[in-house]
């Protein structure tokens, strides 16, 4: 069923998680409610990514884990262009296991999350002794960093149903405000303190040959009610990055705003 509802922006005064704040403060001062997806496999072409798309977005989501030549160079200058710019970072890690395990993979190993990232994901399904443990690294790291739950997926054929995705706002509520949202399709939290990041997003694609599906923004945004969108291949795929973040993000402040 379609949501039908307004996005969560003016709510953002209301809110208690300073991350959630960071974010919504960014998005209004940038007029930018767009998150580039930069999926690329190299420290080079990420940093060149995020310095072009920069002015454009409010966050910068990665997979650390597709950098081929990852060092805590890549996360220190992704650092400074994050301060340059003014966008946040997001490691699109989608832990998925026991809490003592994805404290590890948060804080240790090669790319050490909890040093940079100041958005993660989750998945619920191993239930709320991951976000426990997640929350547990955080105070141990002395950084702010907000969590989504995966509530429901863009893929054709993903497993979720309704009643998986009521169970994660269950969830997130109790976890707020460590657990500022999620990734989904829909607006789930109708009151908008739990927003919704909605990837899925592109003008000239329905989909891909894995089982991707593309929306556009103003399908999510109006008729779905999502408050920021995730573009990837739309943006750092295209000839001109720059040019394509800067019209996502117009295109989708004019049909929020408009
Ligand atoms: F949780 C999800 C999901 O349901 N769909 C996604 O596409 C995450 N993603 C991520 O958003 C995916 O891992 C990519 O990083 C990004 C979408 O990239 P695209 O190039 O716009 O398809």
């Amino acid at each position: 069923p379609e949501t039908n509802v307004p996005s969560a922006l003016p709510v953002a005064a209301s809110s208690s998680s300073p991350v959630r704040d960071q974010l919504y403060s960014i998005a209004e001062k940038k007029r930018s409610i767009l998150c580039v997806a930069a999926d690329v496999q190299s420290t080079k072409e990420l940093l060149g990514i995020a310095d072009a798309v920069g002015p454009h977005i409010c966050v910068l989501k990665l997979h650390a884990d597709i950098i081929q030549d990852w060092t805590t160079d890549t996360s220190r200058r992704l650092r400074e262009l994050a301060d340059k710019h003014s966008f946040m970072l997001f490691e699109d890690r989608k832990f998925a296991d026991i809490g003592n395990t994805v404290v590890a993979q948060f804080s240790a190993g090669v790319h050490r999350i909890s040093s940079w990232a100041d958005i993660v994901n989750a998945h619920a399904i191993p239930g709320p002794g991951l976000i426990e443990g997640l929350r547990h690294a955080c105070a141990i790291s002395g950084r702010m960093i907000g969590l989504l739950l995966v509530a429901q997926m863009s893929s054709k054929g993903n497993l979720i149903d309704e009643r998986y995705t009521a169970t994660c706002l269950r969830m997130a509520r109790e976890a707020f405000p460590f657990c500022i949202g999620f990734i989904a399709q829909e607006r789930l939290d109708p009151t908008g303190k739990l927003f919704v990041m909605a990837p899925g997003v592109q003008l000239d694609s329905k989909g891909d040959q894995l089982g991707q599906q593309y929306n556009s923004p103003q399908y999510l945004l109006k008729r779905k009610g999502v408050d920021f969108l995730i573009v990837g291949r739309g943006i750092y795929g295209s000839e001109e990055p720059a040019k394509a973040a800067q019209m996502y993000k117009e295109l989708s402040w004019s049909v929020l705003h408009g």
